[in-house]
């Protein structure tokens, strides 16, 4: 069975992948008005000179059918979002976190996902009570401290995606939320996106059959939506965005070509196996890439590479805050 868009004229197919036209063709994820809501909430509540990071996390699906049974994921688990929102934390922002629905969360993200379950974690005391077991305790209650401090300290506010589609609605509704804040905002847009997916109306609408023999997808690419978030919805917000490759070949021409054709503020490439620990920091202005780069046994002893990267990241924001209050006075 073919999944070939129905659209017959080229016509109609740029329409479809043209960022404008996107969001009238494809279904609002249902939680849009809530999130709408909840970030206005969240920006009101805020000093005027807060510093707010709109931290985006985890792997996007493309569903196969609009009733949807099944769909194209990636491999993305959270990780480099989860941690680096905690470090964000720790600096001082405020942090949307738009995530892929359960994955890793700031602060839960060394218990929720473990490979033994959470009942690993726990033991029962001689007088019956389920307690932590000791050796968690002390990492548990600082995560816990921390985690309840920041949530009633309403520095942390979590959105969540499931799909292509859905990322992109709340992706652009968060934005023209905040980019009202100008320089004080930052985008850390570390999900991974898909760049892949198939117009709804070309979609199967219920279960594809196998009776119909083997299947062929066709997938439209997805618009480039850093484009319009750099130059129409938060055009003075600092922006870095990831750029992920596996051939090596590629990645510096690939974060350079991006910040080209964007314009925004940083490119941070990484390579698929080794992001954990080493990840390279590109801007317009610099030639060579700055490198930040921790060791592998740093890394088994619980350092994260994000508590570099954001340190100098934030370092930056930091810059960019001072000249863009220098140029307005
Ligand atoms: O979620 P994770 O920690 O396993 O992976 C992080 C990452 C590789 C998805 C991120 O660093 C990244 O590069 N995001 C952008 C991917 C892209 O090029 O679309």
């Amino acid at each position: 069975m073919s999944l070939t868009p129905s659209v017959s004229s080229s016509v109609d197919l740029r329409r479809i992948i043209d960022p404008d036209t996107y969001f009238d063709n494809n279904l609002p994820p249902t939680n849009l008005q809530w999130a709408h809501d909840e970030v206005a909430r969240f920006v009101k509540s805020q000093a005027p000179d807060q510093r707010i990071v709109l931290v985006t996390s985890g792997g996007t699906t493309v569903p196969l059918e609009n009733n949807t049974v099944r769909f194209v994921d990636n491999f993305s688990a959270g990780t480099r979002g989860s941690s680096s929102a905690e470090q964000f934390l720790a600096l001082g922002y405020a942090v949307i976190f738009l995530h892929r629905e359960q994955s890793l969360q700031p602060f839960n993200r060394h218990y929720s996902h473990s490979t033994q379950g959470m009942l690993s974690y726990l033991q029962r005391a001689t007088d019956g009570s389920l307690r932590i077991k000791p050796e968690w305790e002390d990492k548990m209650g600082r995560d816990l401290d921390a985690y309840q401090k920041y949530t009633a300290q309403d520095k942390l506010l979590m959105v969540s995606f499931t799909t292509l589609s859905d990322y992109l609605f709340l992706l652009r509704e968060v934005s023209l939320l905040v980019a009202g804040l100008g320089p004080q905002v930052m985008f850390y847009l570390a999900a991974a996106v898909s760049d892949f997916f198939i117009p709804s109306h070309s979609m199967s609408e219920h279960k594809i059959q196998s009776a119909e023999g083997d299947l062929t997808l066709r997938m439209n690419q997805v618009p480039k939506f850093l484009g319009p978030l750099v130059k129409n919805w938060a055009p003075l917000c600092f922006i870095v965005s990831f750029k992920l490759e596996t051939d090596p070949q590629l990645l510096g021409s690939k974060a350079r070509h991006a910040l080209k054709k964007y314009g925004h503020q940083v490119v941070i490439a990484n390579m698929l196996n080794t992001r954990k620990w080493q990840v390279w920091l590109f801007t317009r202005e610099e030639i060579e890439p700055a490198t930040i780069q921790i060791d592998q046994s740093d890394l088994a002893a619980g350092h994260d590479i994000e508590q570099d990267l954001v340190k100098e990241l934030a370092r930056r924001h930091q810059k960019y805050i001072k000249e863009a209050q220098v140029s307005h006075a």
